[in-house]
């Protein structure tokens, strides 16, 4: 899809909109230097899903998993927001009402400054006990000990993120799904949209009437739903659209 020849049509529908909503993926990190899952280079490719994030592989051998996580958390922990992650930090204060939903782990929209992140599937930097289920923020690299473990009873520690076949935190995921009935705009930006049930708010947005907009050098599932698919990095077309939109905003208040 064309940008220049799209950027009119769509700041037109987000100057009029009142709720809009983005979904993020790991392409969003990717221009930070953090590697995507399933592209070229993801993480997925030298590590197999099935191998690393299932709580079987975890229950065992959590010292290979803690391995894994420890590395991805010093890949993290030395790279910075990118111009993408930073836009998203505008539009909490330039739309009448901004989610941010997000399936990464990473932290990097908190750390551009992102005020109201909806984390889906759960957050690198937090440990949760496995036998109190009680969350601890750890933030070091690297870790002290591999496994970690509950300094209050003892137990083992496990990443506080969502692996395949465990069900999403129920109330992060409902207000996730109201917010994208309610959306009139739904951004999907950096996402495979492969993985349930996150890929499923922007169709559930598209049912509910919101106009749908992909950012993506690559096709995806969601492509075909998309009333703009955007072939392109996160960290260049955003702030692209995003001058064109506070242009427009000045030219409306003139
Ligand atoms: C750029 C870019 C740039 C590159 N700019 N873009 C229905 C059918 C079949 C299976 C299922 C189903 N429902 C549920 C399932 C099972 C499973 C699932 O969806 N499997 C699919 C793979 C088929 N889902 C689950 O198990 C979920 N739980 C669940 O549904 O519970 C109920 C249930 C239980 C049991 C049975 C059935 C139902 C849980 C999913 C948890 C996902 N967890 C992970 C790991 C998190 C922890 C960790 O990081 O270690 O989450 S997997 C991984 O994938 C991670 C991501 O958040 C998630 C999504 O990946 P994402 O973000 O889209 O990244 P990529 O790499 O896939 O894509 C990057 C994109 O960026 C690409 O498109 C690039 O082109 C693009 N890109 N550079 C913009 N510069």
């Amino acid at each position: 899809m064309d940008i220049q020849s799209n950027l009119g049509p769509v700041c037109d529908i987000l100057l009029a909109a009142n709720n809009v909503c983005s979904l993020t993926g790991a392409g969003i990190s990717a221009e930070s230097g953090v590697p995507t899952f399933r592209g070229k280079d993801g993480l997925w490719k030298t590590y197999r899903a099935e191998q690393l994030a299932t709580p079987m592989a975890f229950i065992q051998d959590p010292r290979l998993i803690w391995e894994w996580y420890d590395w991805r958390r010093g890949i993290i922990a030395s790279k910075e927001p990118n111009d993408g992650h930073k836009v998203l930090v505008e539009w909490e204060a330039l739309f009448p009402n901004f989610a941010l939903i997000t399936q990464n782990i990473d932290g990097l929209h908190q750390r551009a400054g992102s005020k109201n992140v909806i984390e889906l599937h759960g957050n690198i930097w937090k440990q949760r006990c496995t036998s109190e289920n009680t969350l601890i923020e750890n933030h070091d690299v690297p870790l002290e000990e591999i496994p970690p473990h509950c300094e209050t009873c003892g137990a083992l520690l496990r990443p506080h993120v969502v692996w395949f076949g465990e069900s999403l935190d129920g109330s992060i995921l409902q207000q996730s799904f109201h917010l994208s009935a309610a959306c009139d705009v739904m951004f999907s930006i950096g996402t495979s949209a492969v993985v349930q049930p996150a890929a499923s708010l922007p169709l559930s947005a598209a049912e509910h009437g919101a106009k749908i907009i992909e950012v993506n050098p690559d096709p995806t599932p969601l492509t075909d739903f998309a009333d703009f698919s955007f072939r392109a990095k996160s960290g260049e077309f955003l702030p692209v659209l995003n001058d064109e939109l506070k242009k427009r905003t000045h030219q409306k208040k003139e």
